[in-house]
């Protein structure tokens, strides 16, 4: 049997051997594995191994156990992993125009979220490629609500409530309603909920759902904020290294992973709210008054952040609005 065995690997290490060129790349996502990106992900990674016969192999390290989120678009930068998976406005701190698709209530379907999209996917491209990143594809999720156990009929009803953030607009989102904000990764949400670092939270069904929110939270208030997005990128250096057959396999993957993915989201709205419900929680339509007081700030958003981008800013917003 160890003869087999010995001889077998043998064989494997010539066949190996034999496919010239033949790449392993690394990637680093920060989300959960029953997160549908995560899922939508390794299909994109099966599709490239089928598509090249296995002369690229991307190995998927999710939940950002080989890398923390906030360093993976350096850690692709650096080559210290070839590829990885980036909430795009977590980069607004590099550049504001990263929290393009985080502003409340500039683009709150997916319609308007794909309009925004195209508006904005060259400017994002640019910025990465000047990096030396490749953006590859990106996904959005659905609609942001807010979880709170507190009754919120108003944005007065927000004062004082701890809130977990996870970009500078969310931080910014908390600071203009009166709530404190901490930012906690996903793997970290029920810990933090779990020792009261925050208690209330604006994320999508998908990720309450996944982190079993109604262990925390009594309330999901739909209030459909906004449709942030995840992207794929690659260091620009290694997708070069790749023979031109190779490089086009990843590129039409990732061209069936943006549409598979923008398909998932969609249906997972729904179905991760009915889980919310359930497992016990109230899904809530927003009171008029919390959602006249919500725009209000989400205007006021738009301005700042229109003031930080300036013209780039502007075009975007024209392209988007035309
Ligand atoms: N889930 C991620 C980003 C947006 C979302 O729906 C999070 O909560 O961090």
């Amino acid at each position: 049997m160890r003869i087999v065995k010995g001889l077998m690997a043998g064989l494997a290490l010539t066949l190996g051997a034999g496919t010239a060129g033949a790449a392993q790349w690394n990637m680093a996502t920060p989300y959960p594995d029953a997160t549908f990106h995560t899922q939508n992900i390794r299909q994109f990674a099966e599709d490239v191994r089928e598509a090249t016969d296995g002369d690229l192999t991307i190995t998927v390290h999710s939940a950002g156990s080989l890398i923390k989120h906030p360093q993976i678009k350096r850690a692709v930068q650096t080559m210290q992993v070839q590829a990885g998976e980036v909430f795009i406005s977590l980069l607004a701190n590099e550049d504001p125009i990263f929290a393009v698709d985080s502003i409340p209530f500039l683009a709150t379907s997916y319609d308007d979220a794909e309009r925004l999209w195209e508006a904005s996917r060259d400017a994002i491209e640019s910025r990465l490629a000047d990096d030396g990143i490749q953006l590859l594809y990106a996904v959005p999720w659905p609609a942001q609500g807010l979880y709170t156990s507190r009754e919120v009929d108003g944005v007065d009803d927000l004062e004082g409530l701890k809130f977990r953030a996870y970009n500078a607009t969310t931080s910014r989102l908390a600071e203009l309603t009166g709530m404190v904000p901490t930012q906690v990764e996903v793997p970290d949400i029920p810990q933090a909920f779990a020792t009261g670092i925050v208690e209330a939270m604006i994320t999508s069904p998908s990720t309450g759902a996944n982190s079993k929110a109604w262990d925390f939270v009594d309330r999901f208030y739909d209030i459909q904020a906004w449709l942030p997005k995840n992207m794929i990128i690659v260091n620009r250096r290694a997708f070069d290294a790749l023979d031109e057959d190779t490089r086009q396999a990843v590129l039409d993957a990732a061209a069936e992973a943006e549409k598979r993915g923008w398909e998932m989201s969609r249906k997972e709205a729904a179905a991760k709210k009915a889980v919310l419900e359930d497992n016990g929680m109230q899904v809530l339509d927003p009171s008029q008054g919390l959602m006249d007081g919500l725009t209000d700030v989400g205007r006021t958003m738009t301005d700042e952040w229109l003031e930080k981008t300036g013209e780039d800013g502007q075009a975007i917003i024209e392209a988007y609005r035309q």
